[in-house]
């Protein structure tokens, strides 16, 4: 192997040319329309010019490449499913996955600010605000001119977002909000967060805080081995005014934060194909090319078990999500589907990762190669938007009908 050969190139060439070919192993393109295929091939093109070059260089300095953002617009990443009156792509759940799966396949964290945005910042203005709301804030989010953030979990109700304490009063002319919120992707910078919290009688509302208000505050979390190249922070609100026009009025309950999780999740679900697709790749030709023992290493039967065991959990994944994409638009999925997805396709993901990292044996562990990143990066992601045990009790309440989370 030449792997000595990219240690004298400056850091932002470190990582290997991306040479990426996606696997499709049941012809799944033949289930794609014409527009699916544009689409995707689209933001394939995309993280291969802009995004294979420099992540590897913003991981290792732990530092969010905001010079994507236009990219990421342009790609139609920010709002896939939002309607174009809002400047959103208008285009259907499959196209959306497809942009998400091709957005992880690069890296988790690009993906995670392109879920925030869509799916946690959009989509609840879009469902539960108000016309006024919608054309104020969704074309300058759609376009990256603003980005968002979501304030759900607290620093003791990360699971159990209903027990939250973060709370606004009435004030007559405006809300004063109190409370913290922590493990905020895209925070550090977001001109927006869509913030949950309680009103006097213990109702959950969402509520629009800009930066600048007076009281906000948004310090950086640092020391991440994971999703380096996501910015991550905490909301603080210290006695902060919202003006009433900032609530959105269409839904509260718990019920309201959780239905953007399931298309967040719906989203993330795609995104693990996209990760894992990179690792197997990546492993399958570096096995092909290191001989050992005087033959590549692909011509193992243990090698190949592993590569074997991959391409079948990638397929499987791939058919699952696929068809959850077909029941998201025909308005049929449920949210205890989108968790099956999600929680099979990031254990997925997770577990090819290791798997492809061992094959690569020491060359494995740099940054040359994706593989470390995507593994250190899943580790958020089988953590955020549910646990993975929280989306297992999702399932097991779904098939039993009897809660087991307290
Ligand atoms: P429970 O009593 O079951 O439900 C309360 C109300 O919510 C409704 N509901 C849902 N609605 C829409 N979509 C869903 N997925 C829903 N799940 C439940 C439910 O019908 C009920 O409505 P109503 O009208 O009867 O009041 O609530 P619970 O307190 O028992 O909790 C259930 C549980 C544990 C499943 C839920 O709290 C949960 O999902 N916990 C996990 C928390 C979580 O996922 N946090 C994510 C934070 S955001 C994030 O991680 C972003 S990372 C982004 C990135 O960087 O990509
Ligand atoms: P806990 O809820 O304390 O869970 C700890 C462990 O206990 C887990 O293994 C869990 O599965 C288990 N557990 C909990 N309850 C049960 C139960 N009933 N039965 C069995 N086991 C249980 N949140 C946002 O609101 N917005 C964001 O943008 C956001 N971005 C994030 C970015 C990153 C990088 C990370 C790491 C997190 C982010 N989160 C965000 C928070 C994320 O959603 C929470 O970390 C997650 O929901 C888990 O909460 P917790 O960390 O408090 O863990």
């Amino acid at each position: 192997m030449k792997a000595i050969l990219t240690q004298s190139l400056p850091n932002d060439k470190k990582m290997r040319p991306d040479l990426f070919q996606a696997p499709d192993y049941y012809l799944l393109d033949e289930l794609l329309s014409d527009e699916h295929k544009m689409v995707r091939d689209a933001a394939r093109e995309w993280v291969k010019r802009e995004v294979s070059p420099i992540i590897e260089d913003y991981a290792q300095k732990a530092e969010f490449p905001k010079q994507i953002i236009n990219g990421l617009a342009e790609i139609g990443a920010f709002g896939p499913y939002i309607p174009e009156e809002y400047g959103g792509a208008g285009l259907d759940q499959i196209s959306y996955g497809l942009i998400m799966q091709e957005i992880e396949r690069g890296d988790s964290g690009v993906r995670s600010t392109a879920s925030v945005q869509s799916s946690l910042v959009m989509y609840p203005i879009w469902k539960y605000g108000n016309e006024e709301q919608r054309m104020k804030y969704l074309p300058k989010l759609a376009s990256g001119e603003f980005i968002g953030c979501f304030g759900l979990t607290e620093p003791d109700h990360g699971s159990n977002p209903g027990g939250m304490v973060t709370n606004f009063k009435d004030k007559g002319d405006h809300y004063l909000l109190n409370g913290a919120k922590m493990w905020i992707s895209n925070a550090p910078f977001a001109d927006i967060a869509v913030v949950w919290a309680k009103d006097e009688t213990g109702r959950i509302h969402g509520l629009i805080v800009e930066r600048g208000m007076e009281g906000f505050t948004t310090p950086e979390t640092h020391n991440k081995w994971s999703l380096r190249a996501s910015a991550t922070g905490e909301l603080i609100f210290d006695n902060v005014k919202v003006p009433k026009e900032n609530l959105l009025p269409n839904k509260s309950g718990l019920g309201a934060p959780l239905g953007c999780l399931d298309s967040a999740r719906y989203g993330i679900a795609w995104g693990a194909i996209g990760a894992a697709m990179d690792c197997y790749d990546t492993a399958l030709r570096y096995a092909k090319e290191r001989i050992q023992f005087d033959k590549p290493i692909a011509g193992t039967q243990l090698q190949q078990k592993k590569l074997a065991e991959m391409i079948t959990e990638i397929t499987k994944a791939q058919l699952l999500t696929w068809r959850l994409g077909v029941l998201r638009n025909e308005g049929k999925a449920t949210s205890a589907q989108i968790s099956m997805a999600k929680r099979n396709n990031v254990d997925m993901a997770i577990n090819i990762a290791r798997e492809a990292r061992q094959i690569l044996g020491g060359m494995g562990i740099t940054g040359e190669y994706s593989i470390m990143r995507h593994m250190m990066n899943l580790e958020s992601v089988i953590t955020y938007e549910g646990t993975h045990d929280i989306h297992l009790l999702i399932t097991g309440l779904d098939i039993t009908g009897i809660p087991a989370f307290k």
